[in-house]
């Protein structure tokens, strides 16, 4: 099918309206706390599922096992765990490798930063002791990676997306594990990684859940998993992800309350930025060319965003009264900066129930744009550091 292409003209814009966000379905307004619990948080989560990102309904019963255990790292700054994280019994199960990198000085509990990446653990530092991703990879010529499988080449490729040195040095630990171990991003029809764990009427129904709801998931379980690591601070853990795995990092914490941050890095298009600004990449762009990270219902509202029952400043808006740090890049106008902004200015309503600020300098809504393209940088960690050393840092455990 021929797309049409991205409008990258702000008066091209069409008038929109967002849906309300303070208003249930049935059209009584949610002015407490406790309605917004009770009712609107529910109701929002329930619309997201049904439409946006699929229903994942899946008990497991995980077991961890440990394959190395803080041995030193990064020139002694750190300390590298590596542990299994099996989601159940059947031989089919995903087995999620973690790769835990904490500081050496001082004992913990650490806060940490934790975010899965897309080409394996080995691309986030050049260690050569880390282990090399198992199964299939995307090819990626400019990281050394051809033949669908992890290489020697690949090591450290992305460390620039994942600076340790200075996680570790601010005192937090970074946690994070290759996407392909929970849902391999490719279109095989929902069959395999942890979908190979729903029953077929699940995987094929319209609300069945997508990739990104197989790795909001799978944050979900390594949390659950740091229960056998006791140096990490889980009361403390930022949930963070670049692009795709912003849009899951988000979805990961609206769901999630033990998430206490959530840090969406130019998520873009079914991350933080508005639909119904049909800027940049819409949903007719996205769900060609990726079907497998939604429900095929989102195909249904291609080319009619504002028929949508939900927009994206309502997922930001469940965080609350969590933190939330939204990232822009100037030049990253697929992922359209302003309608990220906007989604920001547009959540606070929900922090107001609970008497907090929400965009404003005291707030619990960070932004930056930075100039420059699509990519998540040391300057951006940078910025994520700032808002958790005042948001993260302080929280009541
Ligand atoms: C793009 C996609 C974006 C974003 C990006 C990425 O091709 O259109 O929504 O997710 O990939 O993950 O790098």
């Amino acid at each position: 099918m021929a797309l049409p292409p991205p409008n990258y003209d702000e008066a091209l814009v069409p008038g929109y309206t967002l849906p309300e966000l303070l208003r249930t379905e049935a059209g009584t307004a949610v002015s407490a706390v406790a309605s917004w619990e009770a009712q609107r948080r529910p109701e929002l989560l329930e619309l997201f599922r049904r439409y946006v990102y699929g229903r994942l309904d899946l008990a497991v019963s995980l077991s961890v096992s440990h394959v190395v255990d803080r041995a030193p790292a990064c020139a002694g700054l750190a300390r590298r765990s590596e542990f299994d994280v099996r989601l159940s019994r059947e031989a089919r199960s995903p087995v999620v490798r973690v790769l835990v990198v904490e500081p050496s000085a001082g004992a913990g509990p650490f806060p940490a930063f934790v975010g899965l990446n897309l080409f394996g653990n080995q691309t986030v530092h050049p260690d050569p002791a880390i282990r090399l991703a198992q199964g299939w990879l995307p090819e990626n010529t400019d990281l050394g990676l051809t033949g669908n499988v992890a290489t020697e080449a690949s090591r450290g490729m992305h460390a620039s997306r994942f600076p340790i040195e200075l996680i570790v040095s601010r005192g937090y630990a970074l946690v994070t594990a290759y996407v392909g171990d929970l849902d391999p991003d490719f279109d095989d029809g929902f069959e395999n990684g942890i979908h190979a764990l729903l029953p077929a009427v699940a995987r094929r129904a319209s609300d069945a859940p997508g990739s990104i709801s197989a790795w909001a998931f799978g944050l979900s379980r390594i949390l659950d998993a740091l229960a056998s690591h006791p140096t990490l601070d889980r009361e403390r853990c930022a949930v963070f992800g670049h692009s795709r795995l912003g849009k899951a990092a988000l979805w990961a914490a609206a769901q999630d309350p033990r998430s206490a941050l959530a840090i969406p890095n130019e998520s873009g298009c079914v991350g933080a930025a508005l639909s119904r600004r049909c800027y940049g990449e819409r949903l007719l762009h996205i769900t060609e060319r990726f079907p497998h990270w939604f429900c095929p219902a989102l195909r249904d509202f291609n080319d009619r965003e504002h028929e949508l029952p939900v927009d994206q400043h309502q997922l930001l808006a469940l965080l609350a009264p969590r933190p939330l740090y939204v990232a822009s890049a100037a030049a990253d106008l697929w992922a359209d900066p302003r309608g990220e902004r906007l989604a920001c200015e547009a959540a606070p309503p929900a922090y107001d129930l609970y008497g907090l600020r929400g965009l404003e300098p005291d707030g619990r809504i960070g932004y930056h744009v930075r100039p420059g393209r699509h990519d998540i940088t040391p300057r951006d960690f940078w910025h994520f550091l700032e808002f958790a050393g005042r948001l993260l840092l302080s929280r009541e455990g």
